[in-house]
This record gives structure tokens, C-alpha cells and sequence, in this order.
């Protein structure tokens, strides 16, 4: 009986971080896209903590949400996954997406790559740390 307890923690340790990574304290935070830019420009984040982020396009256009960086560094939530496409958000007019995720510690670039929209403003900055 004894010998069956060590096994069983090493279960329970090795599925927190796949399976039971606990969303429902995550803090809330909201993103503005709009024509032609996102609010806040920086947006900052705290390192290792789970984090939704309210993605809103308050725009009638489609903007995109590009950080390749970000995103292949973050743990997302699986179910959220789909939304990211080679690192970037797609965005219809007046849509907006929730994703879910661990940001890692770092500085990382974010922009529009529909046309000429960063040239009109739209880029951004996401520091984690
Ligand atoms: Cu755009």
C-alpha cells in the first residue's frame, strides 16, 4: 500500500500543468483595436500568472492582432489555440475574442499586418514581467 503513494503524487504533479491550470482567477484585461491603433499601446502583463485577454475590435473593419513572439512563449489555453494563426488574431468588424493564457517574461512587438495599418499607427508593444 505504501509503495503506491509515491506513484500517485507523481500523477498528480505531472497533470497540473496540461490539465487543471485553474482559469477562474484570471485576472481580465481588455484591448481596444480601432482605427488606426490598440489601447493600451503597451500592455503589461505579470510573468507566470494566467491572464485573459479581452481582444475588442470596436472598429466596423477587420484589424488583426500580430505578436508571433508572444504567443509561441505563452502558454494558451487549449481551446483558445484555434484563434491564433501564425501568431496573429484575426478580427472581423466589431468582433471581439478572449484568450486565455500564461504570459513568459519578456518584451515583445505587436502590430496590425492587414495593409498599411502599422504604417498608420497600429503597432504596440506587450512587456511581461
Ligand atoms: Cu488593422
Amino acid at each position: 500500500m505504501n509503495r503506491m503513494i509515491p506513484a500517485l503524487l507523481v500523477a498528480t504533479v505531472a497533470a497540473v500543468p496540461a490539465a487543471a491550470q485553474d482559469w477562474s482567477h484570471a485576472a481580465r484585461v481588455e484591448v481596444r483595436l480601432a482605427n488606426f491603433s490598440y489601447t493600451p499601446k503597451t500592455i503589461h502583463l505579470k510573468a507566470g500568472q494566467p491572464v485573459v485577454l479581452h481582444l475588442v475590435n470596436t472598429a466596423s473593419g477587420g484589424h488583426d492582432f500580430t505578436a508571433p513572439g508572444f504567443f509561441a512563449a505563452a502558454q494558451v489555453r487549449p481551446q483558445d489555440r484555434g484563434l491564433i494563426e501564425e501568431g496573429s488574431v484575426e478580427f472581423a468588424g466589431r468582433q471581439s475574442h478572449d484568450i486565455a493564457l500564461v504570459p513568459k517574461a519578456g518584451h515583445y512587438s505587436l502590430k496590425c499586418d492587414h495593409s498599411f495599418h502599422k504604417m498608420f499607427g497600429m503597432s504596440g508593444a506587450i512587456v511581461v514581467d
